[in-house]
């Protein structure tokens, strides 16, 4: 039986964090994996969630089991946060799961439960998405949406979809800070999106992992606020992994949306078994530091100054890609208009791997560039290793 299974390569992304660490040339530039990067280069943990961390060595007397709903006051201060008054509250149930990944898995098997067979995903989409999804048991409908050329979201083409989709079909719809394009619908797009979602009983599923990222906390979760408004049934899959940089300690949640208070108790009773199922009950740390930090008015307010630091680093690294304007048929104009931490170039495999060969710099192979890699300075050497490409 096993003499079936075949040699598997590895996650190309996560890859990449090794090939980059082996290289021993000292000009090498990292823009792979998707983390936030400080000025210095480094990852670091927040300071509030520090401070969260050492009051919960100070103060946990215990590490006895929660249940498969994991820290029920994490999920509790955060859903006012993120979700604002789009939904009654007797209509949302939620529970914490081992990150943005764990919730996308576990809202995926309970479309299988209700019977929804297909999920429409805009390509190109995070890689992980596909297959989490199809591990559940629904087919993946990949359809185009971008154009990478003038990284431009192509709202026609999606809202098209939407109308091709049957009734009852799910939809992944990327909350902010696209990955891996940077490229979010506008509000105009939004409120299109959540006409047409309504309309046509779609089941919106909303992955919002980057909030705080883009334009500034409660724009960063407006779409999904608005789509999930007006369904009737929806799905919200969260990660605090980037914006609480807590990563390694998958930290998320997963809401969802049920047309009353009797079907929404059904719906979290089916969450609480599928958890049992997966994982019994998800890890604690994370959500633990994230609920002494949203529970402390000076804490909160801390790591939200944190926060808005980080999007601003962002906000001025893309206007310095940006002003590197056209290399050859390149063109890094539009990177000031995306959000967040992510941008796909027109490039080919091949010219990626030359960059990676002669430069020593780190994409994935998709032509993503993650924009907190940079500084001043690899910005300017990234536009000669670009004219050097094109040039070669
Ligand atoms: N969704 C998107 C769009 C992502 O980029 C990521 C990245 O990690 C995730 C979900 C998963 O988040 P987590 O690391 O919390 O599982
Ligand atoms: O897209 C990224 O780079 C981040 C990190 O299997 C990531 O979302 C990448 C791959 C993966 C898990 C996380």
């Amino acid at each position: 039986a096993f003499e079936q299974l075949s040699l598997l390569r590895a996650d190309p992304l996560l890859a990449l964090i090794g090939a980059y660490r082996d290289d021993p040339r000292p000009f090498k530039l990292d823009l792979g994996v998707g983390v936030f990067r400080d000025a210095a280069g480094g990852t670091p943990v927040m300071r509030a969630v520090k401070k969260a961390e050492e009051r919960l060595l100070a103060t946990q007397d215990s590490k006895s089991y929660l249940g498969p709903e994991g820290d029920a006051g994490f999920v509790a201060a955060l859903a006012p946060l993120v979700l604002g008054d789009a939904v009654p509250a007797e209509r949302l149930a939620g529970i914490q799961t081992p990150g943005g990944t764990g919730a996308l898995r576990l809202g995926a098997e309970l479309l299988a439960r209700a019977g929804v067979s297909r999920i429409w995903i805009a390509t190109p989409s995070w890689p992980n998405h596909a297959p989490i999804f199809a591990a559940a048991g629904l087919t993946p409908e990949a359809f185009d949406a971008f154009d990478v050329a003038s990284q431009t979201l192509d709202g026609a083409a999606l809202l098209a979809a939407l109308d091709k989709a049957a009734p009852g079909d799910s939809v992944l719809l990327h909350g902010c800070c696209h990955n891996p394009t940077g490229i979010d619908p506008d509000a105009a797009l939004w409120a299109a999106i959540a006409e047409r979602v309504e309309a046509r009983g779609l089941v919106p599923f909303v992955d919002l992992a980057y909030q705080g990222l883009g334009d500034g906390w409660d724009a960063d979760a407006a779409g999904a606020r608005a789509v999930l408004a007006r369904c009737r049934h929806g799905l919200l899959a969260y990660s605090c992994d980037k914006n609480f940089a807590l990563y390694r300690e998958r930290t998320g949640a997963l809401w969802t949306v049920a047309p009353d208070a009797e079907a929404s108790a059904i719906l979290y009773s089916n969450l609480l078994a599928l958890a049992r199922a997966n994982w019994s009950m998800p890890p604690d740390h994370g959500a633990a530091a994230a609920r002494i930090v949203l529970e402390d008015a000076a804490l909160a307010a801390e790591w939200r100054a944190e926060l808005d630091s980080m999007r601003e680093r962002l906000v001025t690294l893309r206007q310095g890609v940006s002003a590197l304007g056209t290399i050859g048929s390149i063109d890094l104009a539009p990177i000031a208009g995306g959000k967040g931490m992510f941008a796909t170039l027109p490039l080919t495999r091949s010219q990626v791997a030359w960059l990676r060969e002669h430069h020593a710099i780190y994409m994935a192979a998709s032509g993503r560039i993650n924009i907190a890699g940079f500084d001043e300075a690899s910005i300017a050497r990234f536009g000669e290793a670009l004219k050097a490409l094109v040039e070669a």
